[in-house]
């Protein structure tokens, strides 16, 4: 009976959602102001009250709020908002570099530089109708040329959907003017918050292949039906589709993740021993969260001087529906 209940809700829901599309009257605006410790912080403002917000530090989204004022991103509980420290949660932007795989700092500078709000952008396709959006940039500062000696720009533009989608488009150029080409991997490093991460479950990404990050990043095949999470989780799968779905039971909710561009994708969870070691993370915290990361990681994106390379990802997330192990979310997801 309940079962059923829910089924019905469910459809109710969807078309709830299809509904929606359709309004045009609603409140889009942007908000420039501060966060934590004085550090500013953009706002979008979208449709019935979804929201994002954006440090201009790191380029970071720390908040993404759907119309019932549900967040959907997690935030360490100790967090830390003061720079050189890069902030713990919501999506970090990992660039140009992944991890330690590289003469760099952990992840790049990017999620610990202080980007600028890009005025006058090249116009970006496709431009998101009835969304809210706003265009950040990144230039190398002199002391990034002695780590990194490369010119870039990259221009970020972030986008708040009519639906309360969130996307996340990247373009980024290799303004070298010595003519040398420039390598980088890149990520980002979405924390989903989740209800209970021993309830989760990621579909998309079983039978590919992966690198284990806890095993010396030896490359194995994923041999489950569906990737579920009972201890400390770090791998890089490969050649991954373009749509990644996080299953979140407790919440009847479905994480879709759409990415081009980004083939690789990273599933982290530090579980208990580990996330006793990192200081901004709570004790607690790893049962809230969830990272599935959109990257490009197994091969290098090299750019030659004057290209430019392009990457999109979009979140969404949707009611999903169980009945006898079987869900019908792709209903709610037609035609989106
Ligand atoms: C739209 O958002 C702005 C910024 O938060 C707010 O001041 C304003 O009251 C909102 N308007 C409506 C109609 O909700
Ligand atoms: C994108 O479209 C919006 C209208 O939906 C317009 O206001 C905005 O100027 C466009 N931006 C660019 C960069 O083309
Ligand atoms: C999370 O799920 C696990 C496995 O179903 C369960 O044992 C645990 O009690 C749950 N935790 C909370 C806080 O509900
Ligand atoms: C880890 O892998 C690298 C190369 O893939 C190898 O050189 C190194 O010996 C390995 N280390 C361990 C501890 O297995
Ligand atoms: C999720 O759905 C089940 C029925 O399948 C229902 O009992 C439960 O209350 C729902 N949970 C939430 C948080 O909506
Ligand atoms: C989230 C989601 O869409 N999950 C699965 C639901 O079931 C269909 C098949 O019936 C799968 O293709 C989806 O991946």
């Amino acid at each position: 009976m309940m079962r059923l209940l829910h089924i019905v809700v469910c459809i109710i829901s969807a078309f709830t959602i299809t509904f929606t599309e359709n309004v045009e009257a609603y409140n889009k605006s942007v908000e420039i102001t501060k966060g934590i410790n004085d550090l500013d912080k953009v706002i979008l403002h979208g449709y019935k009250g979804t929201s994002v917000e954006v440090y201009l530090y790191g380029a970071q989204v720390t908040s993404w709020k759907n119309e019932h004022n549900e967040e959907m991103l997690f935030v360490s509980s100790k967090a830390i908002f003061k720079p050189p420290k890069p902030i713990r949660g919501g999506i970090p932007i990992c660039f140009p570099q992944f991890s330690n795989l590289g003469p760099l700092q952990s992840h790049g500078f990017a999620r610990n530089s202080f980007w600028t709000i890009d005025i006058d952008p090249p116009p970006f396709t496709p431009n998101v109708t009835n969304s809210v959006f706003v265009d950040l940039l990144l230039l190398p500062t002199e002391e990034d040329l002695k780590i990194w000696p490369h010119r870039f720009e990259y221009r970020l533009r972030i986008t708040l959907g009519p639906k309360g989608d969130l996307i996340l488009t990247s373009r980024i150029k290799n303004t070298n003017t010595d003519g040398t080409p420039f390598t980088f991997t890149f990520a980002h490093h979405t924390y989903f918050s989740v209800s209970n991460i021993s309830e989760v479950r990621v579909e998309g990404l079983e039978k590919l292949d992966y690198l284990d990050n806890l095993k010396n990043r030896t490359r194995f095949t994923d041999q489950g039906d569906a990737i579920t999470f009972n201890s400390e989780t770090d791998k890089i799968y490969l050649s991954t589709p373009s749509k990644i779905s996080v299953l979140d039971n407790e919440k009847n909710r479905t994480f879709v993740i759409r990415k081009d561009g980004l083939p690789d994708a990273v599933v982290w969870n530090p579980w208990a021993e580990k996330a006793k070691t990192i200081v901004d993370l709570g004790e607690d915290d790893y049962k809230q969260m969830l990272c599935v990361e959109a990257a490009a990681i197994e091969k290098p994106i090299k750019l030659m001087p004057g290209e430019e390379w392009k990457a999109r990802l979009e979140l969404s997330a949707v009611p999903s529906c169980y009945f006898r192990g079987k869900n019908d979310s792709n209903k709610v997801l037609e035609g989106t």
